[in-house]
Protein backbone atom coordinates (compact mmCIF):
# COMPACT_ATOMS: atom_id res chain seq x y z
CA UNK A 1 0.00 0.00 0.00
CA UNK A 2 1.29 3.61 -0.85
CA UNK A 3 0.54 6.12 1.37
CA UNK A 4 1.81 9.84 0.10
CA UNK A 5 5.13 9.48 2.30
CA UNK A 6 6.39 7.42 -0.14
CA UNK A 7 5.03 9.02 -3.26
CA UNK A 8 6.70 7.66 -5.82
CA UNK A 9 7.35 11.28 -7.65
CA UNK A 10 9.61 13.01 -4.63
CA UNK A 11 13.00 12.18 -6.37
CA UNK A 12 14.38 11.57 -9.76
CA UNK A 13 17.89 9.65 -9.98
CA UNK A 14 21.15 10.41 -10.29
CA UNK A 15 22.34 9.47 -13.86
CA UNK A 16 26.01 9.48 -13.15
CA UNK A 17 27.39 5.61 -14.27
CA UNK A 18 31.49 5.51 -13.81
CA UNK A 19 33.18 2.89 -15.57
CA UNK A 20 34.98 0.05 -13.49
CA UNK A 21 38.18 -1.35 -15.27
CA UNK A 22 38.42 -4.93 -15.65
CA UNK A 23 39.65 -7.07 -17.95
CA UNK A 24 36.98 -9.48 -20.01
CA UNK A 25 34.46 -7.21 -18.49
CA UNK A 26 32.30 -4.49 -18.58
CA UNK A 27 31.54 -2.62 -15.54
CA UNK A 28 29.88 0.25 -14.11
CA UNK A 29 28.58 1.85 -11.12
CA UNK A 30 26.74 5.34 -9.66
CA UNK A 31 27.17 4.73 -5.87
CA UNK A 32 24.26 7.53 -5.54
CA UNK A 33 22.08 6.88 -8.16
CA UNK A 34 18.92 7.11 -5.87
CA UNK A 35 19.73 9.91 -2.99
CA UNK A 36 19.64 8.23 0.49
CA UNK A 37 15.66 9.32 1.50
CA UNK A 38 14.06 7.82 -2.25
CA UNK A 39 16.72 4.74 -1.40
CA UNK A 40 14.69 4.36 1.88
CA UNK A 41 11.19 5.31 0.40
CA UNK A 42 11.80 2.04 -2.21
CA UNK A 43 13.42 0.04 0.42
CA UNK A 44 10.02 0.84 2.62
CA UNK A 45 7.54 -0.02 -0.71
CA UNK A 46 9.68 -3.29 -1.92
CA UNK A 47 9.65 -4.74 1.33
CA UNK A 48 6.04 -4.50 1.99
CA UNK A 49 4.66 -4.74 -1.83
CA UNK A 50 6.95 -7.80 -2.57
CA UNK A 51 5.30 -11.43 -2.29
CA UNK A 52 8.16 -12.53 -0.82
CA UNK A 53 9.31 -16.45 -1.21
CA UNK A 54 12.32 -19.16 -0.12
CA UNK A 55 12.27 -21.53 -3.13
CA UNK A 56 13.74 -24.69 -2.98
CA UNK A 57 16.68 -25.51 -5.45
CA UNK A 58 18.96 -28.20 -6.38
CA UNK A 59 22.70 -28.70 -5.37
CA UNK A 60 23.71 -31.53 -6.66
CA UNK A 61 20.93 -33.28 -6.92
CA UNK A 62 19.29 -32.67 -3.46
CA UNK A 63 16.90 -30.01 -2.49
CA UNK A 64 17.79 -26.82 -0.10
CA UNK A 65 15.70 -24.00 0.98
CA UNK A 66 17.82 -20.92 -1.10
CA UNK A 67 19.38 -18.88 1.75
CA UNK A 68 17.69 -15.59 0.57
CA UNK A 69 14.27 -14.99 -0.43
CA UNK A 70 13.08 -13.98 -3.97
CA UNK A 71 10.22 -12.75 -6.22
CA UNK A 72 10.22 -12.83 -9.69
CA UNK A 73 8.46 -9.44 -12.03
CA UNK A 74 8.28 -9.18 -15.66
CA UNK A 75 6.43 -9.06 -18.93
CA UNK A 76 3.89 -11.36 -19.71
CA UNK A 77 5.22 -14.75 -20.63
CA UNK A 78 9.25 -14.33 -18.95
CA UNK A 79 9.87 -17.37 -16.95
CA UNK A 80 12.95 -17.48 -15.47
CA UNK A 81 14.77 -21.14 -14.61
CA UNK A 82 17.69 -21.37 -12.59
CA UNK A 83 18.93 -24.43 -10.25
CA UNK A 84 16.13 -26.47 -11.05
CA UNK A 85 13.27 -23.57 -10.05
CA UNK A 86 10.91 -22.11 -12.88
CA UNK A 87 9.93 -18.83 -12.11
CA UNK A 88 6.26 -17.49 -13.77
CA UNK A 89 6.89 -13.50 -13.71
CA UNK A 90 4.41 -11.63 -11.69
CA UNK A 91 3.27 -8.64 -12.78
CA UNK A 92 4.94 -4.82 -12.54
CA UNK A 93 4.39 -2.75 -10.11
CA UNK A 94 4.66 0.75 -10.34
CA UNK A 95 7.09 0.77 -8.10
CA UNK A 96 9.36 -1.84 -9.92
CA UNK A 97 8.39 0.23 -13.46
CA UNK A 98 9.50 3.12 -12.01
CA UNK A 99 12.41 2.18 -11.01
CA UNK A 100 12.76 0.14 -14.06
CA UNK A 101 12.49 3.17 -16.22
CA UNK A 102 15.18 5.19 -14.31
CA UNK A 103 17.41 2.61 -15.15
CA UNK A 104 15.98 2.55 -18.76
CA UNK A 105 17.01 6.66 -18.24
CA UNK A 106 20.69 6.03 -17.52
CA UNK A 107 21.80 3.26 -19.55
CA UNK A 108 19.45 3.38 -22.75
CA UNK A 109 18.78 -0.06 -22.23
CA UNK A 110 15.04 -2.12 -22.10
CA UNK A 111 14.78 -4.91 -19.67
CA UNK A 112 11.32 -6.85 -19.66
CA UNK A 113 11.95 -8.67 -15.96
CA UNK A 114 13.64 -8.15 -13.20
CA UNK A 115 14.52 -10.47 -10.01
CA UNK A 116 14.40 -9.20 -7.17
CA UNK A 117 16.56 -10.62 -3.17
CA UNK A 118 15.91 -9.94 -0.24
CA UNK A 119 19.09 -11.04 2.34
CA UNK A 120 17.12 -10.84 5.35
CA UNK A 121 20.35 -10.88 7.61
CA UNK A 122 24.07 -11.69 7.62
CA UNK A 123 23.82 -15.28 7.22
CA UNK A 124 21.64 -14.84 4.00
CA UNK A 125 23.97 -15.38 0.87
CA UNK A 126 24.52 -16.00 -3.06
CA UNK A 127 26.88 -18.56 -3.94
CA UNK A 128 29.33 -18.37 -6.73
CA UNK A 129 27.68 -18.12 -10.24
CA UNK A 130 27.57 -16.39 -13.40
CA UNK A 131 24.18 -15.11 -15.10
CA UNK A 132 24.69 -16.81 -18.08
CA UNK A 133 21.23 -18.71 -18.89
CA UNK A 134 20.48 -19.11 -22.28
CA UNK A 135 17.18 -17.43 -21.68
CA UNK A 136 19.69 -13.79 -21.61
CA UNK A 137 21.49 -14.13 -24.47
CA UNK A 138 24.62 -13.51 -25.52
CA UNK A 139 26.63 -10.79 -23.24
CA UNK A 140 23.63 -9.98 -20.99
CA UNK A 141 23.21 -6.40 -19.43
CA UNK A 142 22.45 -6.99 -15.82
CA UNK A 143 21.63 -4.02 -13.95
CA UNK A 144 21.41 -4.05 -10.49
CA UNK A 145 20.19 -1.60 -8.07
CA UNK A 146 20.86 -1.88 -4.32
CA UNK A 147 18.77 -1.33 -1.34
CA UNK A 148 19.08 -1.51 2.77
CA UNK A 149 22.02 -2.76 4.45
CA UNK A 150 25.90 -2.58 2.43
CA UNK A 151 26.71 -6.06 0.99
CA UNK A 152 30.08 -6.94 -0.61
CA UNK A 153 29.99 -8.07 -4.44
CA UNK A 154 33.20 -10.52 -5.42
CA UNK A 155 33.52 -10.74 -8.89
CA UNK A 156 36.35 -13.99 -9.70
CA UNK A 157 38.16 -14.84 -12.87
CA UNK A 158 36.94 -18.30 -14.37
CA UNK A 159 40.11 -19.27 -15.57
CA UNK A 160 42.80 -16.01 -15.24
CA UNK A 161 43.55 -17.24 -11.55
CA UNK A 162 46.47 -14.57 -11.44
CA UNK A 163 43.12 -11.98 -11.85
CA UNK A 164 42.71 -10.97 -8.03
CA UNK A 165 38.87 -11.40 -6.65
CA UNK A 166 37.41 -7.64 -6.98
CA UNK A 167 35.43 -6.65 -3.63
CA UNK A 168 32.88 -3.50 -4.66
CA UNK A 169 30.22 -2.96 -1.71
CA UNK A 170 27.20 -2.59 -3.47
CA UNK A 171 25.15 0.47 -0.89
CA UNK A 172 21.67 1.80 -0.28
CA UNK A 173 20.47 3.29 -3.30
CA UNK A 174 23.61 2.40 -5.84
CA UNK A 175 23.49 0.98 -9.43
CA UNK A 176 25.98 -1.53 -10.58
CA UNK A 177 26.13 -2.79 -14.28
CA UNK A 178 27.28 -6.12 -15.58
CA UNK A 179 27.71 -5.80 -19.48
CA UNK A 180 29.75 -7.10 -22.51
CA UNK A 181 31.46 -10.37 -21.91
CA UNK A 182 31.29 -10.01 -18.01
CA UNK A 183 29.05 -13.36 -17.33
CA UNK A 184 31.66 -15.54 -19.84
CA UNK A 185 34.57 -14.64 -18.18
CA UNK A 186 33.57 -14.09 -14.36
CA UNK A 187 31.62 -15.29 -11.29
CA UNK A 188 30.04 -13.60 -8.88
CA UNK A 189 28.38 -14.25 -5.35
CA UNK A 190 27.65 -12.64 -1.85
CA UNK A 191 29.09 -14.20 0.88
CA UNK A 192 27.64 -14.59 3.95
CA UNK A 193 29.06 -13.00 7.16
CA UNK A 194 29.50 -13.59 11.14
CA UNK A 195 28.43 -9.54 11.61
CA UNK A 196 24.87 -8.85 12.58
CA UNK A 197 23.84 -7.15 9.14
CA UNK A 198 20.49 -5.73 8.74
CA UNK A 199 18.19 -6.27 5.65
CA UNK A 200 19.30 -5.82 2.02
CA UNK A 201 17.19 -5.59 -1.42
CA UNK A 202 18.90 -6.25 -4.42
CA UNK A 203 17.12 -5.84 -7.88
CA UNK A 204 18.61 -7.44 -10.95
CA UNK A 205 17.17 -6.41 -13.93
CA UNK A 206 17.48 -8.60 -17.02
CA UNK A 207 16.48 -8.88 -20.31
CA UNK A 208 14.66 -12.51 -21.52
CA UNK A 209 15.19 -13.71 -24.96
CA UNK A 210 11.63 -15.75 -25.73
CA UNK A 211 12.18 -18.58 -28.03
CA UNK A 212 9.41 -17.81 -30.30
CA UNK A 213 12.44 -14.38 -30.90
CA UNK A 214 15.22 -16.63 -31.28
O1 LIG B 1 22.62 -9.45 -4.58
C1 LIG B 1 23.41 -9.16 -5.48
O2 LIG B 1 24.03 -8.10 -5.52
C2 LIG B 1 23.67 -10.17 -6.58
C3 LIG B 1 22.43 -10.80 -7.11
C4 LIG B 1 22.74 -11.75 -8.22
O3 LIG B 1 23.86 -12.05 -8.53
C5 LIG B 1 21.64 -12.35 -8.98
O4 LIG B 1 20.46 -12.08 -8.69
O5 LIG B 1 21.92 -13.09 -9.94
MN1 LIG C 1 23.93 -13.02 -10.53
Amino acid sequence: MQSSNHSLCLFEPSLALEEIALVDAKLSFAEHFYSHDAANNLFTLLINETEWRQENIQVWGELHLQPRLTAWHGDSGTEYSYSGINLRANDWTPTLLKIKNDIGVATGLQFNSVLLNLYRDQRDSMGWHSDDEPALGRNPVIASLSLGATRTFKLKHKTKLEQKILSLDLTHGSLFVMGGSTQHHWQHSIAKQTRTIAPRINLTFRQITFPSTK
